[in-house]
């Protein structure tokens, strides 16, 4: 069998990031609403976390941002004029759809798509399905550009499946990898994927929350089919209404996986005895690790404000045992670092710890596994992926100078109202596009 690996796609933060309380649910966001934003701090955290994990020696890739303020959103609605016209006026009318078409969002890749490998599914090809994020009006715009994106990456429909984001409304809300995680024993061979959801939509209000639980089964239902997964091989778990209501609004505030382990807070999900019970039927022989944090020594409170869990559980080459490669967050919080330090000397596989500094980004709820998007490639997939969006260190030094160039070091929410923003933002991706040979990607482009 080929060697099978898993690859990182990260999200390049935008030169438009900024902190407008866009979504209810997730407390960073709400809680930091208009505080001033550092774009060009932002992406370089961004950057660095990709140059350490790449240096570790995983596959990264990168994702470009996209097209904010998306001004074509804003005509749709009935706003005309000149583009600078339109920025005026929605900002004296309508502030906050300013705002939300402004958000530098799709920098959290875990929410840009579901991804299946060829391992599971029936056509032996990797399968794509951009996340439609209906719940939140500013990063619902995103998937039309995700999918594009994703075409641009894995171009080669030989061995790449791409799917249309599902329509259906918030009925068929899907927040993405955000809410899927994967089991396996080696990336190569056939895993189980489970599926976590946080609402069923079809008149059942059972475990209803105050707080908008993303994602619906029967969106998750729907990605499986699609994507061909073999029915005895996925699992379909809801997400505890308690956590929702604490601030976890994506299962991977709360848990997350890598091969055999899943490792998460004992009150993630709402039904966990069924849970083990179905990922292990379903995974068949050998044991899965589940390491649970239990509520004694960290609260869901403080896994939340930390996001512990929001890390990467990952094999570096050449190292016995997993690496978690955490938020400074996670070791700042005395509970969760002496948990931590205590959980490394425990029978599990997960043997090291590495914090990064993605601070800007969980200002707004983002922490390194919201930051990226796996991809499980054997060596003839790896091969067909567009080299431009892999990550070197050439490429981290050319996108350095290029955030040094183009981005703001502040950022306020009354700053949005500043057409020459809109000018700024469009400068850097242009070039953007030529640095990663994208040609006229943006529709700014192609007017
Ligand atoms: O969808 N925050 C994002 C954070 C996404 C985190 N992703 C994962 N957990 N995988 C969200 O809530 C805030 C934007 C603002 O308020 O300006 C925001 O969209």
């Amino acid at each position: 069998m080929s060697h099978t690996v898993e690859m990182n796609f990260d999200g390049l933060i935008g030169s438009t990031h900024n902190y407008a309380g866009l979504s209810q649910g997730n407390l960073a966001s709400t809680n930091n609403t208009k505080l001033v934003s550092q774009p060009r701090q932002a992406a370089k955290e961004g950057l660095a976390k990709m140059m350490r994990l790449h240096q570790l020696g995983l596959k990264q890739g990168i994702l470009t941002p996209q097209e904010r303020p998306h001004i074509p959103t804003l005509r749709e609605l009935g706003f005309c004029g000149t583009d600078q016209a339109i920025i005026e006026k929605v900002a004296k009318t309508a502030p906050n759809l300013l705002a939300m078409c402004y958000s530098a969002s799709s920098m959290w890749a875990a929410n840009a798509a579901t991804v299946s490998p060829s391992s599971d599914s029936e056509d032996g090809r990797v399968h794509f399905t951009p996340a439609n994020l209906k719940s939140m009006f500013h990063r619902s715009i995103e998937h039309s550009t995700t999918s594009k994106t994703l075409k641009a990456i894995f171009t080669n429909d030989k061995y790449f499946c791409h799917h249309n984001a599902l329509s259906g409304g918030v009925h068929f809300g899907d927040e993405g990898a955000a809410n899927h995680n994967r089991l396996c024993n080696e990336y190569g061979e056939q895993g189980v994927e489970l599926f976590v959801y946080g609402k069923h939509d079809f008149g059942d209000s059972r475990g209803s929350t105050n707080f908008p639980a993303r994602q619906s089964l029967e969106a998750s239902r729907a990605i499986a089919r699609k994507h061909g997964l073999r029915s005895g091989k996925v699992v379909m778990a809801c997400q505890s209404a308690e956590v929702i209501d604490t601030g976890g609004f994506h299962n991977d505030v709360v848990s997350v996986s890598n091969k055999n382990v899943l490792f998460m807070h004992e009150r993630a999900f709402a039904d966990k005895s069924r849970l083990f019970k179905e990922v292990a039927a379903a995974y068949g022989e050998q044991p899965v690790h589940f390491i649970e944090a239990p509520e004694q020594l960290v609260s869901l409170d403080d896994a939340i404000k930390s996001y512990l869990f929001n890390s990467q559980l990952v094999n570096l080459p050449g190292t016995e045992g997993m690496t978690l490669i955490l938020p400074r967050e996670s070791q700042e919080n005395k509970n969760v670092h002496g948990y931590l330090l205590d959980l490394i000397t425990q029978d599990t596989p997960i043997k090291h710890l590495e914090f990064v500094d993605v601070r800007q980004s969980m200002r707004n709820g983002g922490g390194p596994a919201c930051l990226r998007l796996r991809v499980v490639l054997n060596e003839e997939e790896l091969a067909q992926v567009n080299p431009a969006f892999v990550f070197s260190e050439e490429l981290f030094l050319t996108l350095n100078n290029w955030v040094d160039k183009h981005y703001r070091d502040s950022l306020s929410s009354a700053d949005l109202a500043d057409p020459n923003l809109l000018y700024e933002s469009r400068g850097a991706l242009d070039e953007l596009t030529q640095i990663m040979g994208l040609g006229s990607f943006y529709e700014f482009q192609q007017v």
